[in-house]
């Protein structure tokens, strides 16, 4: 039951959506028995990653490290679903360097402000408008869109959408 291995990167705003994509993909590969594994801010950020603000420079240490784990999970022959804001391009781009183009799929979770706003799950937008978070990104920290996403999905499009529609890009990688 060998399968290729490769990272799927999920980027977008606090809210977007990207761990429930990512989760939903998941389980889609699961049905195929395709080994996987999510990272995103809960396993990651309150583990290797607890030390790590959110300023630029503890983002993109945030980001590199994790462009690190998913090349070792590649390695170990599974496929990685990376959730995580990544704001800047740079650092993205980075991590393409890591594991290496082939075996890199950026996804855009394209929610747009307003709608990452309105559900504010966490409560943070509404602590970044009354000033108590610095640096929310897309209210008081820079998003960088990607320009050249191997995917782009966005809120209007329900979660089994989005999913078809990465799985439609990343199918032709699975087999070995
Ligand atoms: C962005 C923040 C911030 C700030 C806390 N900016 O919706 P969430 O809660 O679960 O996802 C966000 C998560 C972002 O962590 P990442 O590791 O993905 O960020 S980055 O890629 O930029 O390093 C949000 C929460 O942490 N969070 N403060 N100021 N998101």
């Amino acid at each position: 039951n060998k399968h290729r291995s490769f990272l799927i990167w999920l980027t977008g705003l606090s809210g977007s959506g990207k761990s429930t994509i990512a989760c939903a993909l998941e389980q889609r590969l699961h049905e195929q028995d395709l080994k996987t594994y999510v990272l995103d801010g809960d396993n990651i950020r309150r583990g290797i990653n607890k030390n790590l603000s959110f300023s630029p420079e503890d983002r993109s240490e945030n980001i590199r490290r994790i462009g690190e784990i998913a090349n070792l999970f590649i390695d170990a022959g599974v496929i990685v679903l990376a959730a995580f804001v990544s704001p800047y391009k740079e650092d993205r781009e980075h991590v393409k360097e890591i594991v290496g183009a082939d075996n890199y799929v950026e996804v855009f979770v394209n929610a747009s402000l307003e709608e990452c706003e309105r559900r504010d799950v966490k409560g943070l937008y509404a602590k970044a408008r009354k000033g108590e978070i610095k640096n929310l990104t897309g209210i008081s920290a820079p998003y960088e869109i990607p320009e050249n996403p191997d995917v782009e999905v966005t809120h209007i499009q329900s979660v089994k959408v989005s999913v078809e529609s990465i799985y439609n890009v990343i199918k032709e990688k699975i087999q070995l």
